[in-house]
C-alpha cells in the first residue's frame, strides 16, 4: 500500500545553492588542516568562471599541492592559501577515514564490507541536496557542454505497472508548483551528473559521500550514533503510518514514533539535527543521492580517492521519505540503482574542487 502526496508541509523558503557567483566562503578549518588540503579529486574540471557567472571553481584549485613534509629542513615552508568552497558547499578536509563496515558488524550488509581505510583529497560538498528550483534553471539557462533535459514529470523503470507508474509518478516533484524547494527527484544519473557539470562540479565519488557522512570517527549516522528520530531526517515516522492508515493499511512499520512533517519529500536542509560533522544536511533520509561510482563490489586495494567508473547500476547512498527500517539511511549502506531510472525516491547532491587564492 502506498502513500499520497498531499498533505506535505509546507515549503521552506527556498535557499538558492547558488554557484554563480565566486563569492566562495572562506573555510572554518583550523590552519592545520587547511594545510593538509590537497589537490581537488579526479574528475574536476578545475573550469574557470565564465562571462555569465557560472557555477565554476577555478582552476587554481586544481594545482596540486605544494609538497609540505617532502622539502629540506631549510627550506622555509610554502604559504598555503585558505581552502575555499562555493557558496552553499562545506569543505571536507585532506584526510583518511574507515571506509566500510567491519566484519562483525551485524547491521551491514555484505556490500559494506571489508571495512578499509581510505584517503581523500579535499573536497567541497553541497550542503543540501539539489533542489527543484535549482534544476529547472540548469534547463532554462544551458551552456556548452552542459545542457540540462527537464526532470521527468513520470517515472521511468522498466518493470513498473502501468498503474504503478501512475501511483508513483505523483511523487515526481517537477511540474509541482509547491516543491521548489523539495529535492529534484525522478531525473536519472546522467542529468545529475549534467546539472554537477553545469554547475562547475561534479557528483561526488561513493567514497567522498560516505566520508562526508560519518566523519573520521566511524559514526552510524551523520548525526552520531544515537538512532533516527523524527527531528534528524525526513524518513516514515509516525505521519506515514497516519496516511498509510488512511489508504486502509494500519500495519506500517515506521523508523521512529514522532512526526517528521513530511509525507513524501520535504524541503531541503529541513533538519538541522541530522547534519554530520562537516554540516551537510539530509544525507540521511529525503532522497537517495546518486553517486559518481558503478556499483560494484570494494577493492580493498584501492584506497586513495577510489572510484568505480562505470554503469550501468550506480550506487545510491542515505535512504529516503518512505524508509522505515533504520539500516537505510546509515552512512555506510549502499545502494544501486541502474543509471537510467527516473525515480521519485532519488535525488542528487554535487560536489566541487576546493578553491585557493
Ligand atoms: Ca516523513
Ligand atoms: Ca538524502
Amino acid at each position: 500500500m502506498r502513500l499520497r502526496a498531499a498533505d506535505v508541509r509546507a515549503p521552506m523558503p527556498a535557499r538558492p545553492f547558488d554557484f554563480r557567483t565566486l563569492l566562495f566562503v572562506l573555510c572554518a578549518a583550523p590552519a592545520a588542516v587547511v594545510a593538509g588540503c590537497g589537490e581537488p579529486p579526479r574528475g574536476s574540471s578545475g573550469a574557470q568562471a565564465t562571462s555569465a557567472g557560472t557555477a565554476a571553481v577555478p582552476a587554481s584549485a586544481a594545482a596540486p599541492p605544494t609538497a609540505s613534509g617532502s622539502g629540506s629542513a631549510a627550506a622555509a615552508p610554502a604559504a598555503v592559501a585558505p581552502a575555499r568552497c562555493p557558496e552553499g558547499m562545506a569543505l571536507v578536509p585532506a584526510g583518511t577515514f574507515r571506509m566500510g563496515s567491519a566484519a562483525d558488524d551485524k547491521d551491514a550488509d555484505a556490500d559494506e564490507k571489508p571495512a578499509r581505510d581510505v584517503t581523500l583529497k579535499a573536497y567541497c560538498l553541497a550542503r543540501t541536496e539539489v533542489t527543484v528550483a535549482e534544476y529547472a534553471r540548469c534547463v532554462a539557462e544551458p551552456r556548452e557542454g552542459a545542457r540540462c533535459s527537464p526532470a521527468s514529470t513520470t517515472v521511468v523503470s522498466r518493470g513498473l505497472s502501468p498503474a504503478d507508474v501512475i501511483f508513483w509518478s505523483k511523487f515526481c516533484n517537477a511540474g509541482h508548483a509547491d516543491r521548489g524547494a523539495h529535492p529534484v527527484n525522478c531525473v536519472d544519473w546522467q542529468q545529475a551528473s549534467t546539472y554537477c557539470k553545469w554547475a562547475g562540479g561534479r557528483l561526488p565519488t561513493e567514497a567522498e559521500w560516505e566520508r562526508a557522512a560519518r566523519g573520521d570517527d566511524g559514526r552510524k549516522y551523520p548525526w552520531g550514533n544515537e538512532p533516527p528520530s523524527a527531528t534528524r531526517l525526513n524518513a516514515c515516522g509516525a505521519e506515514c503510518a497516519r496516511s498509510a492508515a488512511a489508504l486502509g493499511r494500519k500495519d506500517k512499520k515506521t523508523m521512529f514514533e514522532g512526526d517528521d512533517g513530511a509525507e513524501t519529500t520535504a524541503p531541503a536542509g529541513g533538519y538541522p539535527a541530522g547534519a554530520s560533522v562537516f554540516g551537510v544536511l539530509d544525507l540521511a533520509g529525503n532522497v537517495w543521492e546518486w553517486t559518481a561510482d558503478g556499483y560494484a563490489p570494494y577493492e580493498p586495494s584501492r584506497t586513495i580517492d577510489p572510484l568505480h567508473e562505470g554503469g550501468p547500476a550506480r550506487v545510491v547512498r542515505g535512504g529516503h521519505w518512505l524508509n522505515a527500517n533504520p539500516g537505510s539511511p546509515r552512512a555506510a549502506n549502499r545502494e544501486s540503482r541502474p543509471e537510467e531510472k527516473r525515480l521519485e525516491d532519488v535525488g542528487f547532491r554535487c560536489a566541487a574542487a576546493v578553491a585557493r587564492d
